[in-house]
């Protein structure tokens, strides 16, 4: 029977990279995010290149009633899941804390930590049920360092990496594997959300060096996953060559 991966935030940049690596690999899918109509375009698109089954659960993750309803009312042969990539997360605003927009804060808060717990809660037990698993966390270099602006969207990646080592710890007795994976920067709607649709402004995050795309990070997360059972990648941190930490890229002719 194929193997289940249930993604979160599948409608773009690393989520989608992820659904057609795992639909690659032979996996059938469950899609979830915000935007239906690009869950329907990509499991269509999915559908026609890969034969994998597709599902797919339109819904807030900050909305925990929804997260819990979508999830559970997904057919009892879709529960099965191997592989939760817990993914959906965005960065609203870069601005000194003194001046922060606490709705801004609250929306990374909601979504990056509170989103990921709904998710975990539900399939974790699930996975126990099953008696296996593997949760996928996607952290952050946000995650490991603090950079000037960054406060919250930083406080909220440093908390998936202290949840990270927890489910590890508390899912080890029933072999759960959890793995975080933290990448650097990645080219993908990722600043445009942050800057609020300011394209100019996203684009310059990228100018001058070659940064990551979303399927760098899709098959580092598929290393993860493809390890022996015996296996657990507890955390992998990917960035591109030129950069070296959070604040640390190397431009060239700017
Ligand atoms: P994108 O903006 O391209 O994708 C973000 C995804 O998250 C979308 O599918 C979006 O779906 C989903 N999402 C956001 N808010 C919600 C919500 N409230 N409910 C459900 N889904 C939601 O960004 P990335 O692919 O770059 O980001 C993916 C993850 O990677 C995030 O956790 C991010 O913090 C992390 N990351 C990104 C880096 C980068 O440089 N790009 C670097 C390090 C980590 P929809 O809007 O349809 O709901
Ligand atoms: C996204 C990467 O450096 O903008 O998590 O925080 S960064």
């Amino acid at each position: 029977m194929a193997k289940i991966a249930l993604i979160t935030g599948a409608t773009a940049g690393i989520g989608e990279a992820c659904a057609h690596v795992f639909a690659r690999e032979g996996y059938n899918l469950i899609l979830t995010g915000r935007r239906r109509e690009r869950l329907e375009s990509l499991a269509s698109a999915i559908n026609n290149q890969y034969n994998v089954e597709v599902a797919i659960a339109s819904f807030d993750v900050r909305n925990r009633q929804a997260v819990i309803d979508n999830l559970n009312n997904l057919p009892d042969q879709w529960k099965k899941v191997d592989v939760l990539i817990n993914n959906a997360g965005l960065s609203q605003g870069l601005d000194p804390i003194q001046n922060g927009d606490a709705s801004d804060w609250d929306t990374m808060i909601d979504t990056n930590i509170k989103g990921l717990l709904y998710a975990s809660r539900v399939v974790s037990n699930w996975m126990i049920e099953n008696g296996y698993g593997h949760i996928i966390n996607i952290g952050s270099i946000a995650g490991k360092e603090v950079y000037p602006n960054g406060n919250v969207y930083c406080a909220t990646k440093h908390a998936v990496d202290a949840l990270n080592k927890g489910m590890r710890l508390d899912l080890l007795p029933h072999g759960i594997k959890v793995t975080a994976v933290h990448p650097g920067a990645v080219e993908t709607e990722f600043s445009e959300v942050r800057f609020k649709g300011d394209k100019d402004r996203a684009k310059k995050v990228y100018e001058g060096f070659e940064p990551l795309v979303a399927q760098d990070v899709a098959e580092t997360i598929w290393f993860a996953a493809s390890r022996p059972a015996h296996v657990n990648i507890n955390e992998l941190t990917v960035m591109p060559t030129a950069q070296a930490g959070a604040t640390s890229i190397f431009r060239k002719n700017l």
